[in-house]
């Protein structure tokens, strides 16, 4: 006892000794401890950190909680690979005062993707991203059962009936849009992907997903708070979810406006018994009662609706912004896409959901901008119980994040050879080989591939699998066929921006475009 105190008196008179050197020091010398300080007890942190070896190896930083941001967020496949070369595929950085575990390749996919419900969460890690675009109640500001339901709510509307329905529609709408739109005036011209894409995707997602009402009020100033609300969804929200800005204003304003618009169109439906199976409300006025028993509120679905929107809206807008891109630096497949349709159509423009299936280069086009360019560069999860790395004595603690990046290995030499380069033909010889793990699960949304040890997972894998694979297919698909069967057109491949919520092209990202001899 008499020891411990005498400890705490010496550690006092130290510290009061510290103080009054402190104190007789000049302000500017003051002011530089302060500023040291920070530096100096992340570097021992580091230090004390590093001698652990339950502990995952932390990359190296200087500038405290901005960590290893910077290199990160310029150009993360770059920074994973300088990382794996120093400490192999698991590796923990830090990144704006959170520490991310990242494993690399297939047994990290396996790692994270299929790590049990009680130790990982979704919904803790994108919660500050999302629920202040997409509103309460749904995807992560709910507990992981409902999002499982939710997804079983919405997959109705995501069915080969569905698709057979949406394909003339999302082709009369891409076909209105370049003629009509002033970027694609005359027989040539310039029209800027980054601008196009986007107003195709939404135009195209609302016409079948939303019906046709809404589709209308894009027509409108409807459409600017779609934007305003759009620019809500940004990687910044992980940081800054709110702040007294204008911006932040604008976007919970238009939060509030489009999802009351779209329970006033719920309830118009509702009273004029207009319920049929046209599109994603539908679906969701016919089914989303969860198991329980407790059906979603108005509210809900109107979230729901915003979501689902969302999501497809960024993933697909950038996919189909990429294959255009690619394309046209080679109009060599142009033409061998070109013949392809003209070979399953015939005579016929008419694109349908039946002729998509027949059209491999087609879909081995989207597959091959996905694979080079994955949407989401990295998935998060936060860790809710201590976490062993497999095969190893290492820990990954309670509060720490997990980050899985399967566009990391989908851009490796290791597994894809001459990897930098866009070759769709790569897909033509193992259609479906390979992934020869038949075991499937079911989390309560349909049934899904168990396995997630391939490297190619644009989609992701394990409870939180996307549902819009398919419905993302369709649409992709019948926007290149229509542009396919439009123009001809030449680009110059942009370099990548990872720091936007999906990996997009830097601008300027523009086609040259000219208009097919009918
Ligand atoms: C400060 C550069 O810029 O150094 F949406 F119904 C709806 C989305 C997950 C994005 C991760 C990190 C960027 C750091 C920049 C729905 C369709 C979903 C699925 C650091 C100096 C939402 C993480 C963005 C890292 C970029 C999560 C999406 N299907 N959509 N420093 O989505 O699914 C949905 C699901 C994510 C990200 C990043 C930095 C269902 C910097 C400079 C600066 N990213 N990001 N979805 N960074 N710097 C979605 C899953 C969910
Ligand atoms: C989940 C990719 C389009 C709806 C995911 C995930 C990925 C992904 C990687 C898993 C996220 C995670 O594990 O954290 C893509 C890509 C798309 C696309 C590459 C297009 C090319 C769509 C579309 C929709 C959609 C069109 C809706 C119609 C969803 C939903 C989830 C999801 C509801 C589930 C989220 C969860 O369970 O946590 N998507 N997506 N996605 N996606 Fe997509």
């Amino acid at each position: 006892m008499s020891g411990t105190a005498a400890l705490i008196q010496e550690v006092q008179s130290a510290g009061l000794y510290v103080f009054d050197v402190i104190l007789a020091l000049s302000t500017a010398q003051k002011i530089m401890i302060v500023v040291a300080l920070p530096f100096l007890y992340s570097i021992v942190w580091q230090l004390l950190y590093s001698l652990r070896n339950d502990r995952v190896p932390l990359v190296f930083y200087w500038i405290p909680w901005l960590g290893s941001a910077i290199p990160y967020g310029m150009q993360p496949y770059e920074f994973f690979a300088q990382c794996q070369q120093k400490y192999g595929d698991c590796f923990s950085f830090l990144l704006l005062g959170k520490v991310m575990t990242v494993y690399l390749g297939p047994k990290g996919h396996e790692f994270i993707l299929n790590a049990k419900l009680n130790d990982v969460s979704a919904e803790e890690a994108y919660t500050h991203l999302t629920t202040p675009v997409f509103g309460k109640g749904v995807i992560y500001d709910c507990p992981n059962w409902k999002l499982m339901e939710q997804k079983k709510f919405a997959k109705v509307a995501l069915t080969k009936d569905s698709f057979i329905k949406y394909v003339p529609l999302i082709r009369e709408e891409v076909l209105n849009y370049v003629n009509s739109d002033s970027q694609f005036r005359g027989n040539k011209g310039k029209v800027n992907v980054l601008k196009s894409q986007p107003e195709i995707t939404i135009f195209t997602a609302s016409r079948t997903l939303l019906g046709e009402e809404v589709r209308n009020m894009l027509n409108t100033g409807f459409a600017k708070l779609y934007s305003d609300l759009d620019k809500g969804f940004t990687p910044i929200n992980f940081v800054f979810p709110n702040l007294p800005l204008p911006s932040y204003k604008r976007r919970d304003e238009a939060h509030n406006i489009i999802s009351s618009t779209y329970m006033k169109l719920i309830n118009k439906r509702k009273q004029e018994n207009d319920i049929q199976d046209r599109d994603l409300v539908d679906a969701l006025m016919k089914n989303s009662t969860y198991k329980d028993g407790t059906a979603m509120t108005e509210r809900e679905i109107a979230n729901l609706l915003i979501g689902v929107l969302m999501g497809g809206q960024h993933t697909s807008a950038s996919t189909s912004s990429w294959f255009l891109l690619h394309l046209g630096e080679r109009p060599d497949l142009q033409e061998e896409l070109y013949n392809e349709i003209k070979s399953v159509l015939g005579d016929r423009k008419e694109v349908t959901y039946e002729d998509l299936q027949h059209l491999p280069l087609v879909n081995n086009t989207i597959k091959e901008t996905l694979r080079l360019h994955m949407p989401l560069h990295s998935i998060f999860r936060k860790v809710m119980n201590p976490l062993q790395v497999p095969d190893s004595k290492m820990i990954v603690p309670k509060g720490h994040y997990v980050l899985v990046s399967p566009g990391f290995a989908m851009t490796n030499e290791k597994y894809f050879p001459n990897a930098n380069t866009f070759e769709p033909h790569r897909w033509d010889v193992s259609q479906n080989a390979g992934s020869s793990d038949s075991d499937t699960v079911d989390y309560g949304f349909g049934t899904i591939s168990k396995g997630v040890s391939s490297p190619y997972l644009p989609f992701g894998g394990g409870r939180h699998r996307c549902i819009g694979e398919q419905f993302a297919y369709t649409q992709l698909g019948t926007i290149l066929v229509t542009f396919i069967q439009t123009f001809k057109w030449t680009s110059k491949l942009p370099k990548v921006d990872y720091s936007s919520m999906v990996t997009l092209p830097e601008e300027p990202a523009e086609i040259e475009w000219e208009r097919r001899a009918e």
